[in-house]
Protein backbone atom coordinates (compact mmCIF):
# COMPACT_ATOMS: atom_id res chain seq x y z
CA UNK A 1 0.00 0.00 0.00
CA UNK A 2 1.49 3.59 -0.97
CA UNK A 3 1.16 6.24 1.53
CA UNK A 4 -1.74 7.99 -0.41
CA UNK A 5 -4.26 5.45 0.28
CA UNK A 6 -4.18 6.73 3.82
CA UNK A 7 -5.30 9.88 2.97
CA UNK A 8 -8.75 11.69 3.36
CA UNK A 9 -8.95 12.26 -0.50
CA UNK A 10 -8.70 8.98 -1.09
CA UNK A 11 -11.77 6.67 -0.55
CA UNK A 12 -11.51 2.54 -0.66
CA UNK A 13 -8.20 3.19 -3.02
CA UNK A 14 -10.04 5.51 -5.07
CA UNK A 15 -10.66 9.18 -5.64
CA UNK A 16 -13.38 11.77 -7.03
CA UNK A 17 -11.70 14.84 -7.18
CA UNK A 18 -14.59 18.36 -7.60
CA UNK A 19 -12.56 20.69 -9.86
CA UNK A 20 -13.60 24.30 -10.12
CA UNK A 21 -10.80 26.41 -11.10
CA UNK A 22 -12.50 27.05 -14.70
CA UNK A 23 -13.23 30.68 -13.66
CA UNK A 24 -8.97 30.76 -13.88
CA UNK A 25 -8.73 28.50 -16.42
CA UNK A 26 -11.95 29.26 -19.13
CA UNK A 27 -13.41 32.33 -17.59
CA UNK A 28 -16.74 33.03 -16.61
CA UNK A 29 -18.12 31.49 -19.36
CA UNK A 30 -18.33 28.04 -18.06
CA UNK A 31 -20.54 29.11 -15.45
CA UNK A 32 -22.85 30.76 -18.23
CA UNK A 33 -25.51 28.21 -18.11
CA UNK A 34 -25.97 27.85 -14.37
CA UNK A 35 -25.30 31.44 -13.32
CA UNK A 36 -26.24 30.56 -9.98
CA UNK A 37 -22.58 28.95 -9.86
CA UNK A 38 -20.82 31.71 -10.36
CA UNK A 39 -20.98 32.00 -6.54
CA UNK A 40 -17.81 29.35 -4.80
CA UNK A 41 -19.79 28.52 -2.19
CA UNK A 42 -22.91 26.58 -4.11
CA UNK A 43 -20.34 23.92 -5.79
CA UNK A 44 -18.19 24.16 -1.91
CA UNK A 45 -22.19 22.49 -0.84
CA UNK A 46 -21.90 20.05 -3.88
CA UNK A 47 -18.44 18.51 -2.68
CA UNK A 48 -20.21 17.83 1.17
CA UNK A 49 -21.48 14.82 -1.19
CA UNK A 50 -20.02 11.67 -0.03
CA UNK A 51 -19.02 11.16 -3.31
CA UNK A 52 -16.49 13.38 -3.99
CA UNK A 53 -13.17 13.36 -1.95
CA UNK A 54 -11.65 16.78 -2.18
CA UNK A 55 -12.46 19.90 -4.00
CA UNK A 56 -10.21 21.53 -5.88
CA UNK A 57 -9.72 25.29 -6.51
CA UNK A 58 -6.86 28.41 -6.50
CA UNK A 59 -5.92 29.42 -3.13
CA UNK A 60 -8.14 32.83 -3.69
CA UNK A 61 -11.23 30.96 -3.52
CA UNK A 62 -10.13 28.31 -0.82
CA UNK A 63 -9.16 31.36 1.52
CA UNK A 64 -12.66 32.86 0.98
CA UNK A 65 -14.61 29.63 1.19
CA UNK A 66 -12.90 27.20 2.56
CA UNK A 67 -13.33 28.24 6.24
CA UNK A 68 -17.14 27.73 6.33
CA UNK A 69 -16.86 24.19 4.83
CA UNK A 70 -13.77 22.71 6.29
CA UNK A 71 -15.56 20.33 8.63
CA UNK A 72 -17.31 19.26 6.06
CA UNK A 73 -14.70 18.87 2.75
CA UNK A 74 -11.35 17.98 1.71
CA UNK A 75 -9.65 20.54 0.38
CA UNK A 76 -6.82 20.42 -2.73
CA UNK A 77 -5.13 23.90 -3.22
CA UNK A 78 -4.44 24.44 -7.11
CA UNK A 79 -0.52 25.65 -6.73
CA UNK A 80 -0.38 27.01 -10.33
CA UNK A 81 -3.31 28.08 -13.34
CA UNK A 82 -3.16 29.96 -16.47
CA UNK A 83 -6.02 31.99 -17.70
CA UNK A 84 -7.65 31.68 -21.16
CA UNK A 85 -6.37 35.05 -22.56
CA UNK A 86 -2.90 33.48 -22.50
CA UNK A 87 -2.10 32.99 -26.45
CA UNK A 88 2.08 32.09 -26.04
CA UNK A 89 3.16 28.45 -25.71
CA UNK A 90 1.29 26.25 -22.84
CA UNK A 91 2.22 27.35 -19.51
CA UNK A 92 0.85 27.70 -15.61
CA UNK A 93 2.04 30.55 -13.22
CA UNK A 94 2.82 29.01 -9.81
CA UNK A 95 0.50 31.55 -7.90
CA UNK A 96 0.85 29.16 -4.47
CA UNK A 97 3.48 27.81 -2.51
CA UNK A 98 2.83 24.45 -0.59
CA UNK A 99 3.74 26.48 2.40
CA UNK A 100 0.88 29.06 2.17
CA UNK A 101 -1.37 25.58 0.68
CA UNK A 102 -0.82 23.99 4.47
CA UNK A 103 -1.26 26.86 6.77
CA UNK A 104 -4.88 27.50 5.01
CA UNK A 105 -5.76 23.74 5.61
CA UNK A 106 -5.13 22.02 2.30
CA UNK A 107 -5.57 17.94 2.46
CA UNK A 108 -3.29 18.01 -1.11
CA UNK A 109 -1.84 19.95 -3.76
CA UNK A 110 -2.60 19.76 -7.32
CA UNK A 111 -0.18 21.07 -10.38
CA UNK A 112 -0.49 21.26 -13.57
CA UNK A 113 2.30 20.11 -15.96
CA UNK A 114 2.29 20.51 -19.69
CA UNK A 115 4.31 17.98 -21.26
CA UNK A 116 5.83 18.77 -24.99
CA UNK A 117 4.94 22.31 -24.44
CA UNK A 118 8.33 24.54 -24.67
CA UNK A 119 8.37 25.40 -21.02
CA UNK A 120 8.24 22.22 -19.97
CA UNK A 121 11.42 22.05 -18.37
CA UNK A 122 10.86 24.82 -16.49
CA UNK A 123 7.33 23.78 -15.64
CA UNK A 124 9.44 20.24 -13.98
CA UNK A 125 11.60 22.07 -12.22
CA UNK A 126 9.15 23.86 -10.27
CA UNK A 127 7.33 20.52 -10.09
CA UNK A 128 10.58 19.18 -8.09
CA UNK A 129 10.11 22.29 -5.76
CA UNK A 130 6.78 21.44 -4.92
CA UNK A 131 6.90 17.86 -4.70
CA UNK A 132 9.69 17.89 -2.25
CA UNK A 133 7.68 20.71 0.04
CA UNK A 134 4.67 18.60 -0.28
CA UNK A 135 6.79 15.58 1.01
CA UNK A 136 7.90 17.84 3.93
CA UNK A 137 4.05 18.63 4.52
CA UNK A 138 3.03 15.00 3.81
CA UNK A 139 0.31 16.29 1.43
CA UNK A 140 -0.28 13.99 -1.57
CA UNK A 141 0.23 15.33 -5.18
CA UNK A 142 -1.79 15.09 -8.41
CA UNK A 143 -0.80 16.21 -11.40
CA UNK A 144 -2.92 17.48 -14.08
CA UNK A 145 -0.48 15.77 -16.78
CA UNK A 146 -1.93 17.15 -19.93
CA UNK A 147 0.75 16.90 -23.15
CA UNK A 148 0.01 20.02 -24.97
CA UNK A 149 1.89 22.61 -27.38
CA UNK A 150 3.31 22.77 -30.73
CA UNK A 151 4.55 19.61 -31.36
CA UNK A 152 1.58 17.91 -30.41
CA UNK A 153 -1.41 17.80 -32.66
CA UNK A 154 -3.72 15.32 -31.06
CA UNK A 155 -3.46 15.14 -26.97
CA UNK A 156 -5.66 12.60 -26.25
CA UNK A 157 -4.02 10.03 -28.52
CA UNK A 158 -3.42 6.51 -26.49
CA UNK A 159 0.01 6.75 -26.65
CA UNK A 160 0.11 10.98 -25.12
CA UNK A 161 -1.77 9.66 -22.56
CA UNK A 162 0.16 6.82 -21.30
CA UNK A 163 3.04 9.19 -21.80
CA UNK A 164 1.28 11.56 -19.31
CA UNK A 165 0.21 9.06 -16.55
CA UNK A 166 3.95 7.61 -16.72
CA UNK A 167 5.82 11.35 -16.78
CA UNK A 168 3.48 11.77 -13.68
CA UNK A 169 4.98 8.09 -12.36
CA UNK A 170 8.70 9.31 -12.84
CA UNK A 171 8.39 13.00 -11.15
CA UNK A 172 6.96 11.62 -8.10
CA UNK A 173 3.23 12.38 -8.52
CA UNK A 174 0.67 10.17 -5.73
CA UNK A 175 -2.19 10.38 -8.60
CA UNK A 176 -2.17 11.55 -12.21
CA UNK A 177 -5.35 13.34 -13.60
CA UNK A 178 -5.39 12.58 -17.50
CA UNK A 179 -7.16 13.17 -20.64
CA UNK A 180 -9.60 10.22 -21.72
CA UNK A 181 -8.17 8.42 -24.63
CA UNK A 182 -10.63 7.18 -26.07
CA UNK A 183 -11.48 3.47 -25.62
CA UNK A 184 -10.74 1.21 -22.13
CA UNK A 185 -8.07 -0.58 -24.03
CA UNK A 186 -6.03 2.73 -23.84
CA UNK A 187 -7.32 3.79 -20.87
CA UNK A 188 -5.49 0.13 -19.09
CA UNK A 189 -2.65 1.33 -20.99
CA UNK A 190 -2.21 4.23 -19.35
CA UNK A 191 -2.93 2.81 -15.86
CA UNK A 192 -0.39 0.56 -16.66
CA UNK A 193 2.46 2.62 -17.59
CA UNK A 194 1.72 4.84 -13.91
CA UNK A 195 2.42 1.28 -11.76
CA UNK A 196 1.12 1.57 -8.61
CA UNK A 197 0.32 5.33 -9.04
CA UNK A 198 -3.28 6.29 -9.25
CA UNK A 199 -4.43 7.25 -12.38
CA UNK A 200 -8.09 9.72 -12.64
CA UNK A 201 -9.96 10.67 -15.92
CA UNK A 202 -10.31 14.11 -16.62
CA UNK A 203 -13.96 14.93 -16.58
CA UNK A 204 -14.08 17.41 -19.74
CA UNK A 205 -16.74 19.31 -21.46
CA UNK A 206 -20.68 17.97 -20.12
CA UNK A 207 -21.87 15.46 -21.97
CA UNK A 208 -25.04 13.07 -21.45
CA UNK A 209 -25.63 10.93 -18.18
CA UNK A 210 -25.60 7.71 -19.41
CA UNK A 211 -22.86 9.11 -22.03
CA UNK A 212 -20.29 10.00 -18.96
CA UNK A 213 -20.89 7.75 -16.85
CA UNK A 214 -19.82 4.99 -19.25
CA UNK A 215 -16.91 6.36 -19.88
CA UNK A 216 -16.47 6.70 -15.64
CA UNK A 217 -17.56 3.04 -15.57
CA UNK A 218 -14.51 2.50 -18.29
CA UNK A 219 -12.24 3.72 -16.74
CA UNK A 220 -12.84 1.75 -13.76
CA UNK A 221 -12.97 -1.66 -15.16
CA UNK A 222 -9.32 -0.45 -16.73
CA UNK A 223 -8.32 -0.25 -13.67
CA UNK A 224 -8.41 4.11 -13.16
CA UNK A 225 -8.85 5.27 -9.57
CA UNK A 226 -11.35 7.56 -10.78
CA UNK A 227 -12.40 11.21 -11.95
CA UNK A 228 -11.26 14.98 -11.28
CA UNK A 229 -14.22 16.48 -12.40
CA UNK A 230 -16.17 20.09 -12.69
CA UNK A 231 -18.59 20.52 -15.53
CA UNK A 232 -19.91 17.41 -15.68
CA UNK A 233 -21.41 17.91 -12.06
CA UNK A 234 -22.12 21.42 -11.38
CA UNK A 235 -23.05 22.38 -15.32
CA UNK A 236 -26.28 20.23 -14.12
CA UNK A 237 -29.28 21.17 -13.21
CA UNK A 238 -29.08 18.03 -10.33
CA UNK A 239 -25.47 17.53 -9.14
CA UNK A 240 -26.75 15.27 -6.70
CA UNK A 241 -28.04 12.57 -8.89
CA UNK A 242 -24.91 12.23 -10.89
CA UNK A 243 -22.99 12.22 -7.73
CA UNK A 244 -25.09 9.19 -6.58
CA UNK A 245 -24.31 7.22 -9.92
CA UNK A 246 -20.41 8.09 -9.07
CA UNK A 247 -20.25 7.09 -6.05
CA UNK A 248 -21.76 3.68 -7.04
CA UNK A 249 -19.72 3.41 -9.67
CA UNK A 250 -16.12 4.62 -8.44
CA UNK A 251 -16.49 2.77 -4.91
CA UNK A 252 -19.46 -0.02 -5.66
CA UNK A 253 -18.25 -1.08 -8.68
CA UNK A 254 -21.97 -0.75 -10.65
CA UNK A 255 -22.47 -0.53 -14.12
CA UNK A 256 -23.40 3.06 -15.59
CA UNK A 257 -26.86 1.66 -16.10
CA UNK A 258 -27.37 0.28 -12.60
CA UNK A 259 -26.03 3.49 -11.09
CA UNK A 260 -28.53 5.78 -13.21
CA UNK A 261 -31.29 3.56 -12.74
CA UNK A 262 -31.83 2.88 -16.14
P1 LIG B 1 -13.65 19.48 -16.25
O1 LIG B 1 -14.12 18.17 -15.66
O2 LIG B 1 -14.73 20.50 -16.25
O3 LIG B 1 -13.00 19.26 -17.59
O4 LIG B 1 -12.55 20.03 -15.24
C1 LIG B 1 -11.29 19.44 -15.13
C2 LIG B 1 -10.22 20.46 -15.46
O5 LIG B 1 -8.92 19.88 -15.45
C3 LIG B 1 -10.20 21.66 -14.54
O6 LIG B 1 -9.47 21.46 -13.38
C4 LIG B 1 -9.62 22.71 -15.43
O7 LIG B 1 -10.09 23.96 -15.16
C5 LIG B 1 -10.09 22.30 -16.79
O8 LIG B 1 -10.43 20.95 -16.75
C6 LIG B 1 -9.04 22.49 -17.83
O9 LIG B 1 -9.63 22.26 -19.06
P2 LIG B 1 -8.84 22.34 -20.42
O10 LIG B 1 -8.69 20.94 -20.86
O11 LIG B 1 -9.75 23.11 -21.30
O12 LIG B 1 -7.54 23.03 -20.16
Amino acid sequence: MRPIDDSSIVRDGNVCILAMDHGLEHGPVDFEAVPEKLDPATVFETATHDAVTCIAVQKGIAEGYYPSYEDDVNLLVKLNGTSNMWMGEPDSALNCSVEYAAEIGADAVGFTLYGGSNNEVEMAEEFREVHEAAREHDLPVVMWSYPRGQGLKNDTKPSTISYASRMALELGADVAKVKYPGSAEAMAHAVKSAGEMKVVMSGGSKTDDLEFCSTVEAVIRAGGNGLAVGRNVWQREDPERILDALEGIIYGGQTADAALGE
